[in-house]
């Protein structure tokens, strides 16, 4: 081990490890990886780091976890010298955070900007990764970790003449650098998922007119957002240790919140009402904190359910309007939920419209519009907010080929299978962050991001004290964990959506329910005990050949 790249005999850089990605996880890889002496090389495909707030520039872009949660917690200086503005910081600013760690750890002299991984290839004489990445080089890695992000494999829909389309066309993942004004433009905005509910009252803003095309309904509850207080801030610092111990220990989500102790229907309408109108007020995300049986009974979901549809309905000044806007295609929380501002008012305003495509389906977009079955919108600029191939999708741009050939892609091809989100089997020495059969998504990205690398880094550490060069993932562990997702994932009620987390986003996607609902807590606890037995279902070995005598014997 050493912190720098050593020379193979063919004259290729050799990395103890290769991390693909420079969003939050591959910094934070960086910075461990770095501190206990391994030579490290990061791949980012972007211009800067940042990973999904690098990309999703679009107006209204803001983080749905308050900003004093959704931050690094690893550096105690860091958390107490970086001061947020407003509860939810806006993507700019959350942009401006990841750069200031980038600078504060001088982490850009082992990034390398604007290169994509594309090809990974396990050798299984040598034990090492051969990486090619864009700029046509080729480096040798003992271990590869994925740090590629669960959404940011932004999606374009495939619509009928949409490359027919003259005026311009913006996906929210992928959005220009420059600023984009709308004023005086008719908008078409495609998409009601966070992306969309988020651009919606800001674009309205700006358009002469805005239509928006929905497909399906959502829930969204309002972010309440507002800047944030010198004694705000303050608390928060004071209390740091245990709200970051909540989240990593207690929290199903990584999200720091009062706890319910009883199921929605231990309480009588009106106290159940009361409740809910409090976390409404309160706003965000721990709305669904307000019962704990509403992820698991259709009945107690209905309450929390019928209330929003309610809100809706008195926000809403059209009758009509307000009936599209309220979501029953699902349980409420069964997709992502959203977090607004203004989103269901922005329907109040006289240049604001909306279409209903589930019933009116999209049959073409045309050079200056788009036709619905039912009628034809003229639009001057369209707005994608169609979202991701989540979870997986970045993970299958790059060609990755474990033992015997077998691509990772192949071995997806009936959905993921990983054990613990960490691994697969097959690919040795191949680590993912946040991976599904992880947490992941379902969770405070940062406090399951810094999980993950905490584990790979002692990790990797254990193996270097060992003398132990080679790591994969057992079949059986992996078989056995990959029917415990979904086991619990089917005891709960978020199968009953067709949602990104279940791959129903993508045509000919299989349907399986990725993350690991089973809670960030009880997840860390499990791997955090594989770890102290040795890393159970984990096969390690000083060399290729000690594997196959373990094998044979
Ligand atoms: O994407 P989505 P997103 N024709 O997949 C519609 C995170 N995030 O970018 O539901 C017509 O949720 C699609 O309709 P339907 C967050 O985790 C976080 O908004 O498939 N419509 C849906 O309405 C979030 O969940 C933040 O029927 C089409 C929308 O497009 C995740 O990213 C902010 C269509 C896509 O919604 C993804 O959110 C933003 C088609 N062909 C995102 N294809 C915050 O932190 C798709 N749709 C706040």
């Amino acid at each position: 081990m050493s912190a720098l790249p050593s020379i193979s005999p063919e004259g290729r850089k050799t990395y103890d490890v290769v991390v693909v990605g420079a969003g939050f996880a591959g910094m934070y890889m960086l910075y461990r990886l770095r501190g206990a002496g391994f030579s490290v090389r990061v791949y980012e495909q972007g211009g800067g780091v940042g990973g999904t707030w690098y990309w999703n520039r679009y107006p209204g872009a803001r983080c749905d976890v308050e900003s004093m949660q959704y931050s690094y917690s690893f550096s105690e200086e860091l958390q107490r010298e970086w001061d947020w503005s407003e509860r939810y910081a806006p993507q700019p600013e959350i942009l401006k955070y990841a750069n200031h760690v980038a600078d504060r750890f001088n982490l850009r002299r082992d990034i390398q900007f604007n290169t994509r991984v594309d090809r990974a290839v396990f050798d299984e004489t040598a034990n090492t990764w051969t990486v090619t990445t864009s700029d046509g080089n080729t480096m040798i890695a003992s271990f590869v970790v994925l740090a590629t992000g669960c959404l940011s494999n932004a999606r374009r829909p495939d619509i009928k003449g949409l490359e027919s389309f003259k005026g311009p066309v913006y996906h929210t993942g992928n959005w220009p650098h420059e600023v984009v004004d709308f004023t005086g433009l008719r908008v078409g905005v495609i998409g009601t998922g966070s992306s969309g509910i988020q651009s919606v009252p800001v674009i309205a803003g700006q358009a002469r007119h805005l239509t928006v095309f929905q497909r399906t309904a959502n829930f969204s509850i309002p972010a309440r957002n507002a800047p944030l207080t010198d004694q705000e801030r303050q608390a928060f610092r004071q209390n740091y240790p245990q709200i970051r111990r909540f989240a990593r220990e207690v929290a199903r989500n990584g999200i720091y919140t009062d706890l319910p102790d009883r199921g929605a229907l231990d309480d009588g309408d009106e106290r159940r009402r009361a409740k809910y109108e409090q976390r409404w007020q309160k706003g965000g995300l721990t709305f669904m904190y307000a019962y704990n049986d509403l992820a698991l009974s259709k009945a107690a979901n209905d309450t929390a359910a019928d209330f929003v549809r309610g809100k809706i309905a008195e926000i809403v000044k059209d009758p009509e309007t307000a009936r599209l806007l309220q979501p029953n295609s699902h349980p409420i929380g069964t997709k992502r939920i959203c977090v607004d501002t203004d989103y269901f008012a922005t329907f109040n305003r006289d240049n604001v419209a909306l279409v209903d495509i589930k019933a009116n389906p999209i049959e073409e977009i045309l050079p200056n519009g788009l036709r619905t079955t039912a009628k034809t919108y003229e639009l001057d600029a369209l707005v994608l907010a169609t979202g991701f191939d989540a979870m997986t999708g970045s993970v299958a741009k790059i060609d990755i080929r474990g033992r015997n050939g077998l691509t990772l892609n192949r071995k997806w091809a009936e959905g993921p299978k990983t054990y613990l989100g960490l691994m697969s089997t097959g690919f040795p020495n191949l680590f993912i962050i946040t991976g599904p059969g992880s947490p992941s998504v379902l969770s405070n990205m940062i406090v399951s991001i810094e999980q993950h690398v905490d584990w790979i880094a002692d990790c990797l550490a254990f193996m270097h004290a060992k003398g132990l060069s080679l790591m994969e993932a057992e079949k059986d562990a992996e078989d056995k964990w990959v029917a415990h997702v979904n086991e619990v994932a089917h005891a709960t009620l978020y199968p009953q959506a067709n949602s990104w987390y279940m791959g129903a986003n993508i045509p000919g996607k299989p349907r399986i329910f990725m993350p690991y609902i089973g809670g960030v807590g009880t997840y860390r606890q499990i791997c955090n005990e594989i770890a102290a037995k040795g890393y159970e279902g984990f096969a390690m070995a000083a060399n290729e050949r000690e594997r196959a005598v373990a094998v044979i014997s």
